[in-house]
């Protein structure tokens, strides 16, 4: 959701968490921050900002430095005895909007159960270090954050007398990855988790993503994601000739005159035009559930009739149109095509810079554990010029990590977690068939207790926000069938 304003994330994780704020710093990356804006104080009055003491270092006895993480508490619907709800926060502010909202609080209602949301380190206002220097950020991974969960659950149960609950994680997006991982590793702390639009396989190349892109576009109109191809590669040939270059800073209304020097620069911006139609179709429809406030009015089908509008001129001047409606949707005063400004917002190490709402640090951790990179190298997808290449260079010039560590701490994170061969028990993983995230999610049934709940039809994390009377029928049942299982699960 949301437009690059002069930067542009690299990888769409996107989740919940960050889609007010990812890549939103000072309105730098992306647009969206009027959830916090205008909600916020609102919240923040009703659910108190709570402060947790966390080590900086887990998995390190001989360092006793710490700091403080935040979390949020929603006691309305607690019955003594009930279970205990934790969401995990992930690659962006905690959004304290999920304490008020959404589909697992219509489940703490039935169930009883006290709700917590824990925000993950070096995120928002967790602040483990002074800044976000690379040394820094070697203790941001997803093992830190696990370990983080797994103290405030223990220290919780303690001081709340909640030890003996049964406790339920949730999480989408990344954080459901974590929900499932926390299960799985500390299976003693949690009894029973909901991951939702979880990627549990971790890829250095992603191409699936923008194949999915295809079909999901192809699913509103066949003609659709030929109309992109058509505008993408013709725009991918302007960029070969410098001639071209004022009629498309006109066109894209580019703050400044667009430069190609390198195949970065080019990279950079075909990826940026790209991400229109990335981030429309991984949240298509479904921030609706939060008009006004995450949502916007613009889904696959609005493109597609930009894309399929003769009227407008050929399909490059229909792509421009989509830009410029997205621009104006979220009050972008001019495009920053610029990756050399994007790298020196990257590379900025302070609490205060342009990408420490998130890029900076989920840009590392794509470095150093997932990789993801919504690459062009394959053949079944509308867009080109940001091979796998010009991604995995960006860890090289952002925190100094090779391609060859790259791939390397992926194979690690499949190997510590399980990749799609996860074993455990009594998790659960909704997917949507919209969102490209599923590619790399479970969609088939481990087992009887690992079950994939599918929902036709609908993009990322839909099953979490909350119900409307125009629900797909399908994603309705979903969310009776999880509630379901954790009426199951609760009693085992
Ligand atoms: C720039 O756009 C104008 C107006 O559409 C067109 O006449 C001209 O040929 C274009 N210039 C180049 C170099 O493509
Ligand atoms: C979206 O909503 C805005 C404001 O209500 C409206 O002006 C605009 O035309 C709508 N756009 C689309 C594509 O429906
Ligand atoms: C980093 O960003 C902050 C806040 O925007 C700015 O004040 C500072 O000058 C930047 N630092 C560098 C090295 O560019
Ligand atoms: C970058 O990494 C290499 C190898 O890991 C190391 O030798 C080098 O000193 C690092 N450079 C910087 C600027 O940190
Ligand atoms: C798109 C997709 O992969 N969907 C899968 C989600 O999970 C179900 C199992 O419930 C699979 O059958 C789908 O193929």
């Amino acid at each position: 959701m949301a437009f690059p304003t002069s930067g542009q994330p690299v990888n769409r994780v996107v989740l919940l968490f960050m889609s007010s704020v990812f890549l939103a710093a000072e309105g730098h990356y992306r647009g969206i921050m009027k959830f916090n804006s205008v909600q916020d104080s609102k919240q923040r009055a009703m659910f108190e900002e709570l402060w947790f003491t966390q080590k900086l270092d887990h998995f390190n006895g001989a360092d006793s430095r710490e700091w403080k993480q935040r979390y949020f508490v929603n006691e309305a619907f607690y019955k003594p005895g009930g279970p205990v709800f934790l969401m995990i926060g992930g690659e962006g502010p905690a959004n304290p909007a999920w304490m008020q909202y959404g589909t697992w609080l219509t489940y703490a209602e039935k169930l009883g159960a006290l709700c917590l949301m824990l925000e993950h380190r070096f995120y928002g206002k967790s602040h483990p270090t002074v800044d976000l220097g690379t040394e820094n950020l070697h203790f941001l991974s997803s093992r830190q954050a696990l370990a983080d969960l797994a103290h405030f659950r223990t220290v919780m149960g303690q001081t709340r007398g909640l030890t003996n609950m049964k406790w339920v994680a949730f999480g989408g997006s990344y954080p459901g990855s974590l929900a499932a991982w926390f299960r799985l590793k500390y299976p003693h702390l949690v009894h029973a988790s909901v991951a939702t639009s979880a990627p549990l396989y971790a890829t250095v190349n992603f191409p699936e993503y923008l194949e999915v892109v295809w079909r999901s576009l192809a699913s509103e109109n066949t003609e659709c994601p030929l109309q992109v191809k058509m505008a993408s590669d013709t725009l991918a040939k302007l960029l070969k000739d410098p001639k071209t270059f004022d009629n498309i800073t006109k066109d894209f209304n580019l703050c400044s005159k667009l430069q190609i020097q390198t195949e970065m620069d080019s990279a950079y911006f075909l990826e940026m035009l790209a991400g229109n139609f990335m981030d429309v179709v991984q949240y298509n429809q479904d921030n609706r559930a939060f008009e006004g406030v995450l949502g916007t009015n613009i889904t696959i089908k609005v493109l597609c009739g930009i894309m399929g509008d003769t009227s407008l001129g050929d399909p490059y001047a229909r792509y421009v149109a989509v830009a410029r409606l997205m621009m104006d949707t979220f009050s972008v005063k001019c495009l920053d095509a610029s990756f050399s400004n994007y790298v020196r917002d990257m590379t900025n190490t302070s609490w205060d810079g342009p990408a420490a709402g998130g890029g900076r640090q989920w840009v590392y951790q794509t470095c150093s554990e997932f990789g993801f990179y919504q690459s062009t190298d394959s053949p079944n997808q509308p867009f080109i010029g940001f091979p796998l290449v010009y991604q995995v260079r960006q860890c090289a010039d952002f925190y100094n990590i090779s391609a060859e560590q790259v791939a390397e701490a992926v194979a690690q994170t499949n190997e510590y977690y399980g990749g799609y061969e996860i074993r455990s028990s009594r998790i659960v993983f909704p997917n949507g068939s919209i969102d490209p995230w599923h590619a790399l999610g479970i969609t088939q049934d481990v087992t009887a207790d690992l079950p994939a709940v599918f929902i036709k039809g609908t993009a990322h994390c839909a099953n979490m926000y909350p119900a409307r009377g125009e629900d797909l029928p399908q994603l309705s049942l979903a969310r009776d069938h999880i509630f379901m299982l954790l009426q199951q699960w609760l009693k085992q």
